[in-house]
């Protein structure tokens, strides 16, 4: 597989405030990127910092408040927790391989898998939900150069998920009306008590 892995990515990025549902800028179709900019790509570096940090799989600019059709992924690394001299918890990676992906489009989806998802837009929800098993989608990289990616499995379903942001859609939109709002009524309690 092909990828557009980010050669000596250090952990270091600044954390970015993750929106949570139902933030709007979660609700609205994101618009394709047209610079491939320092700006662009200091963003995607504070996104894969944040989504390092959170822990999580994927990160779609629209939960970091930016409704730009661009996500960072990462299904293969291993975050290790390490206590330094001062006394300070710091993290370190191993066999990370960071994905970034602006515009992509779906030329294929075959297949059916179930999967259980979560995302940082949802804190403290996971659910099965239904995705294309195989996909190919076209993308480009933080350079604007043109790639093309098969996935399935977890990857595929993260594509799917991420892309999703873009379309303004959170996957417990994905499940049964009756599940989502049993979910959408558990959630908002649980952001309820957070706040308190
Ligand atoms: C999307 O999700 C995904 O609720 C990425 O308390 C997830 O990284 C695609 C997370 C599963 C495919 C399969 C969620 C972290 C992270 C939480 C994530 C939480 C802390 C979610
Ligand atoms: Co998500």
């Amino acid at each position: 597989m092909k990828t557009n892995f980010l050669e000596n990515y250090k952990l270091e990025g600044k954390m970015l405030p993750i929106f949570t549902y139902p933030a709007p800028v979660l609700k609205k179709i994101a618009l394709p990127v047209t610079e491939f900019n320092d700006e662009l790509r200091q963003t995607i570096k504070d996104m894969l910092f944040t989504m390092y940090h959170a822990p999580g799989i994927g990160l779609a600019a629209p939960q970091v408040g930016i409704s730009q059709r661009f996500f960072v992924m990462d299904i293969w690394y291993d975050r290790e927790e390490v206590t330094t001299a001062e006394g300070k918890t710091e993290f370190r990676l191993s066999s990370f391989q960071p994905i970034v992906i602006i515009n992509p489009v779906f030329k294929n989806k075959t297949g059916e898998i179930l999967y259980e998802e979560g995302c940082l837009s949802v804190p403290g929800i996971y659910e099965e939900v239904k995705r294309a098993q195989l996909v190919t989608v076209e993308y480009q990289d933080m350079f604007g150069e043109q790639h093309t990616l098969d996935a399935d499995e977890l990857l595929s379903v993260c594509l799917q998920h991420e892309n999703d942001h873009l379309d303004g859609i959170v996957f417990i939109e994905r499940l049964s009306l009756i599940k989502k709002q049993l979910l959408e009524k558990k959630y908002l309690k649980g952001q309820k008590k957070a706040k308190a």
